[in-house]
């Protein structure tokens, strides 16, 4: 039957990393007249995804909303203790178990649109129901190629490889360095690596991977796995970024945008780790310094913790008084949720100091920030590599993961007046905004794709 709104199944796994997207990509396709069910996991791990889970649903409530429990682990196959991982596995582990849920549902769903935590579960139902199953990426497609190769990797032929050489080589791509790879990999009986695994196998069975990237940002690898040069067995990979902003202010008044409107253009370097990077007491006061004799004017989000939730010291506890006196005037630092987005989409903005989460790359992209890239865990190290090749950043890659060794004030203070007087890079971070918005207008190759996308499940 031929149906003019396809019903989509929206199943986003932890943490606001993985939530943004496709609550972005919701607003999006409401925006084109499709209908939308939100699978949501309960309890969340962080406040930041339960706030966000229901002010976006309280805009839209045309939304059907299904809260699906999942059963904590018993036992734990992670050697982790990152809450986030644990969720990853717990929720890969019952992903099956939307299947009642979904089969329920009126209208029925024409497709489920899954993260690939929980790709294998949701695949299984897809097939079970007759529907199509689409994964939603959310990181760069350098990365996920990685994870796409897990598998062999992992046979411990390719692992005994692994140990000794120096770049990993996934036949059709650019080789991978060592030092890039997310050190759970070699362990393949790490919940992570474990968990990514099983998803990693299901990904040959769905019908696409729409991706939070344009064409222009990973050109090489894109042609390479779409042309079946590279991982041949993978669907098509499908570039409808950068996704935009789904237009919540969660916060109402804030006080960092009003400040911003006051400041210089290009003038203000926004410093962002990410929704779960603690950054160490050592690490800050060293950031603290480079920053405050760098002589730039900053706005600085500041966390401590992995999980918001834990979050419970005053700034003046984590940073002297002295500095926060001596930088008053042209700095500030907040420890709350901000709106990324609207920060850097604003004009004072000329530099953005990131630890490289895709979303926050994306969002750089999207609005020609220059980024020095400070990438602490998971695909980050790779997420920066690929946003130095596409002219958007510059990095330092002997400052190594978060935490491996201490990041010193005067390498700090370097990097970032690198960072805001680089003409040629300005230039550069420009022309990525130009293209990522001719990708995302009408016409554009990321816009077109997410109406052919969504065309195909009217049939
Ligand atoms: Br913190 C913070 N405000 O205060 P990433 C983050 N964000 O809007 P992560 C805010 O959350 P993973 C804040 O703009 C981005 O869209 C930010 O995702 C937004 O990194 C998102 O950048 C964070 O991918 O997740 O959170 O480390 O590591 O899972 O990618």
């Amino acid at each position: 039957s031929v149906t003019s709104q396809p019903h989509i199944a929206l199943f986003p796994s932890a943490g606001m990393g993985h939530l943004t997207p496709f609550l972005r990509l919701a607003s999006l396709l409401l925006s084109h007249n499709c209908k939308l069910t939100l699978i949501t996991t309960k309890p969340t791990v962080s406040v930041a995804e339960c706030t966000h889970i229901s002010s976006f649903l309280s805009k839209h409530p045309e939304i059907n909303h299904i809260e699906f429990h999942v059963p904590p682990m018993q036992h734990s196959g992670s050697i982790s203790d990152d809450p986030f991982f644990i969720q990853f596995e717990a929720t890969s582990r019952s992903a099956h178990q939307i299947h009642p849920l979904l089969a329920s549902l009126t209208p029925p769903v024409s497709a489920i649109f899954s993260d690939l935590v929980v790709a294998n579960g949701a695949n299984k139902v897809a097939v079970d129901l007759g529907v199509k199953n689409y994964i939603v990426s959310t990181t760069s497609l350098k990365f996920l190629s990685l994870m796409a190769y897990l598998p062999i990797l992992t046979t411990s032929d390719a692992a005994k490889l692994v140990d000794g050489a120096a770049e990993i080589e996934i036949p059709g791509l650019t080789p991978l360095p060592i030092s890039s790879i997310p050190p759970p990999f070699f362990n393949a009986d790490h919940g992570f690596t474990a968990t990514l695994v099983s998803n990693a196998k299901a990904l040959p069975f769905c019908n696409g991977i729409l991706m939070n990237t344009f064409e222009s940002f990973e050109p090489e690898t894109l042609s390479a796995i779409n042309n079946k040069r590279a991982l041949s067995n993978l669907p098509s990979i499908l570039p409808i970024g950068p996704l935009e902003t789904y237009g919540l202010n969660m916060n109402g008044q804030t006080r960092y945008l009003p400040w911003l409107n006051d400041q210089p253009a290009e003038s203000v370097v926004f410093l962002s780790f990410g929704s779960r990077m603690a950054m160490s007491k050592d690490q800050i006061k060293e950031l603290s310094d480079g920053l405050e004799r760098s002589g730039y004017r900053f706005l600085w989000v500041l966390k401590t913790k992995k999980v918001d939730k834990d979050e419970k010291e005053d700034l003046g506890e984590i940073l002297s008084s002295s500095f926060l006196e001596r930088t008053k005037n042209r700095g500030m630092v907040i420890k709350e949720w901000v709106n990324q987005q609207d920060i850097l989409g604003n004009a004072a903005i000329g530099g953005f100091v990131s630890h490289c989460g895709w979303n926050s790359v994306m969002e750089a992209a999207g609005n020609g920030v220059p980024v020095l890239a400070w990438p602490q865990h998971g695909d980050q190290r790779t997420n920066a590599e690929v946003l130095e090749k596409a002219g958007l950043g510059i990095w330092d890659a002997t400052w190594g993961w978060g935490g491996q060794r201490l990041v010193k004030q005067d390498e700090i203070q370097r990097k970032i007046s690198e960072l805001m007087t680089d003409e040629k890079l300005k230039s550069k971070a420009k022309s990525v905004g130009d293209e990522a918005k001719k990708a995302t207008g009408n016409g554009g190759t990321s816009k077109n794709t997410i109406l052919e996308t969504i065309e195909s499940l009217k049939q």
